[in-house]
């Protein structure tokens, strides 16, 4: 089953048989300041910035979440998702639980794009669900309820299958919904990321559909975060998982590596070539670090 996502003028298509793809997370203000008062000033050059970012170290799609405290997200939204698709061919994932600022920027949004998400609450699969349909999108459907996330795997499962029947019934077909299981963290319940693993695995053998993983939830309170999310990610990928909201620069290694584990980069060329890139970029970084200290000439 094959999820396919469009800009103006490319194609990225999710699917087990293909490479991992990575969505690109940094355009969120979430716990970044700069970036939330770049939004609060209207200064797109930072947005610029992470774009171009991302996109060097791999990634496919770009996620954009506006949301900042007493910020008009839905004036805000198409202003920044056109500028986004002004300087990037990527398709776009829009992230925000307010069916009103999705509507504002599925209206501008190029292509097909991603909705960033619906979940099995009422209230959103009801709001929600209809915008994606009208727009031809697809749609990110995340594993918890009106009752929160369940605690095992059958009941993650049957929370993607009332999303997905629902979907259906409008018309939205199954391909066109990628699951996504959440994952809490490790620090303070130790079998949280095995119930993800295996609720990655039920997906796959039951509904054979594209899984989504934020992954980084998974080492919340814990030292070295990141190689908890780089092994857990790995797993993950293992399990069944195709695409994942993520950190480019800090997690693509892992997933190229991964990609080539598990057979789907043939010659080891996709790795060669996503090594050579990325020293190049940690050069140009080193450059511009130096370039920040030296007094000016
Ligand atoms: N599933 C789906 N969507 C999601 C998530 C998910 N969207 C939001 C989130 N989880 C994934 N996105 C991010 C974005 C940014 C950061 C983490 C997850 C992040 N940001 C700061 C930074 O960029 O420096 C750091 C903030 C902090 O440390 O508090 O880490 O699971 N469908």
């Amino acid at each position: 089953m094959h999820t396919i996502l469009r800009s103006a003028t490319k194609e990225v298509k999710i699917g087990i048989d293909r490479p991992f793809v990575i969505i690109g997370e940094k355009i969120n203000p979430t716990g970044h300041k700069k970036l939330a008062a770049a939004l609060q000033e209207g200064n797109f050059d930072y947005i610029r910035y992470l774009v171009e970012r991302q996109i060097g170290w791999g990634a496919e799609v770009l996620d954009v979440n506006v949301g900042v405290p007493g910020l008009d997200e839905v004036a805000m939204i198409p202003r920044v998702v056109e500028l986004v698709a002004s300087i990037s061919d990527a398709p776009l994932c829009l992230d925000s639980g307010n069916p009103d600022v999705l509507a504002a920027g599925l209206a501008v949004a190029p292509g097909k794009p991603l909705v960033n998400s619906v979940s099995g609450e009422e209230k959103r699969l009801k709001s929600i669900l209809p915008i994606v349909k009208d727009r031809g999108a697809a749609v990110i459907g995340l594993t918890m309820d009106d009752n929160g996330i369940p605690a095992t795997a059958e009941e993650r499962v049957a929370v993607a299958a009332k999303i997905l029947e629902r979907a259906a019934r409008l018309g939205i077909p199954a391909e066109d919904v990628i699951i996504d299981p959440l994952v809490l963290t490790v620090g303070s319940d130790s079998k949280a990321a095995h119930i993800t693993l295996q609720t990655i695995e039920l997906l796959r053998r039951e509904f054979g559909v594209n899984v989504n993983l934020g992954a980084s939830n998974v080492s919340f309170g814990l030292p070295d975060r990141l190689t908890i999310n780089q092994a857990f990610l790995s797993m993950a990928m293992q399990a069944g998982a195709t695409c994942s909201i993520t950190d480019a620069v800090k997690m693509g290694a892992t997933i190229k590596a991964t990609d080539l584990l598990l057979s789907r980069d043939a010659n080891s060329l996709r790795y060669l070539k996503y090594f050579r890139a990325a020293e190049k970029l940690r050069a140009m970084d080193v450059e511009q670090a130096v370039a920040a200290v030296k007094p000016g000439v």
